[in-house]
């Protein structure tokens, strides 16, 4: 198995606790994640750790919108000059415009943070170039796999698949299960994501609403009670040409491999439907219980991993997991069915 991963992800590490429904939580997306990763994996048979080559900046392009990636870039100098705020300070919206209320568009940071994130997540100093090396790495798996390789791995944190083409959120920056999506259909594929993460994958929902040469599908725990609530129902099937090429599997809160399975099968049924020759799998490992949404065990994700390969040539990006032993656990039982 190829995996990719750059060591700049170390440069976005918060450290500054937030406020969730009430409760003072400190980070829970940081650097030691990678480092976790990459020691569970190492008990795999034939792991190949690379460093992936620098992001072709324009790829980007192929997700993000050029103002959103310019403010991204700039906006921790930016606020700084702004703020007068030290090195290690970390930037965060505290406001955001009225909805339908006309007016300008805004010109300083601090307004410009509450237009382009849709949550309470920081720009640090290092987040754009860890950022870009999470995407370095996506597009390095995905150029594995359209070479010829069967499976490829990219350790992308920052995560990416809240995203959208202009808003960050939910830990994410630059969406790197799309980014790899988009690159492959670039080369004329056509291509499936299967986002098994615990929290719909709105940032990809939305970069590919309208494309009917994506298919998209999340499965996750239920948006009436869980993160990110605004999307992730089954409703939403996207638009124009990408009517029917979107598709939400909400699972009620708590739900374990029973009524995982039958919801992972139904996602694979619609990759073979759609005729995907690449798979693109959102390995989100949140779903298991110890992170609170789902339910999943140790024991269930070699066999999420075994529903997962289909045969196709598949790129797997790394999204969320957190809680002590998760990331042990699931990532490694995915993996040793792509082996
Ligand atoms: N109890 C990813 O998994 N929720 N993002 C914070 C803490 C934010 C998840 C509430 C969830 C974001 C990539
Ligand atoms: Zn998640």
């Amino acid at each position: 198995m190829l995996v990719y991963v750059h060591p700049d992800h170390r440069l976005h590490d918060p450290t500054e606790p937030h406020r969730f429904g009430g409760v003072l939580l400190p980070p829970a997306e940081t650097a030691a994640r990678a480092d976790r990763i990459l020691s569970a994996i190492g008990s795999l048979e034939a792991v190949e750790v690379r460093r992936p080559p620098s992001l072709d900046e324009q790829d980007l392009l192929l997700v993000h919108q050029p103002h959103y990636l310019e403010f991204l870039r700039d906006a921790h100098a930016r606020w700084r000059a702004a703020t007068g705020a030290p090195a290690e300070g970390e930037a965060v919206a505290y406001i955001r415009p009225i909805p339908g209320l006309p007016g300008r568009p805004p010109t300083h940071v601090d307004a410009q943070l509450g237009i382009y994130s849709n949550d309470v997540d920081p720009i640090l100093e290092g987040t754009w170039p860890a950022a870009l090396s999470a995407a370095a790495s996506a597009v390095a798996a995905a150029g594995a796999v359209h070479d010829g390789g069967k499976a490829a791995y990219a350790i992308c944190r920052p995560p990416g698949h809240h995203a959208a083409p202009a808003t960050f959120g939910g830990y994410c920056y630059l969406n790197n299960t799309a980014l790899a999506a988009a690159w492959l259909a670039s080369r004329g594929a056509r291509v499936a994501i299967v986002d098994v993460d615990t929290h719909h994958g709105n940032g990809t929902q939305a970069v590919f609403w309208d494309r009917g040469d994506v298919l998209t599908v999340s499965i996750h725990g239920d948006p009436e009670l869980h993160f990110p609530f605004f999307s992730g129902f089954p409703e939403e099937r996207g638009a124009a040409a990408g009517r029917g090429a979107n598709l939400n599997l909400p699972l009620p809160s708590g739900s374990g491999w029973p009524a995982y399975r039958p919801a992972l099968e139904k996602a694979v049924e619609a990759v073979d439907s759609f005729g995907a020759e690449f798979l693109v799998v959102a390995l989100g490992v949140d779903t298991h219980a110890t992170d609170g949404v789902l339910a999943l065990t140790d024991e269930d994700y070699p066999l999420l991993g075994q529903t997962l390969w289909t045969g196709r040539p598949t790129v797997i990006i790394q999204e969320g997991g957190y809680g002590p032993g998760v990331l042990e656990a699931a990532v490694p039982g995915v993996l040793s069915a792509f082996e």
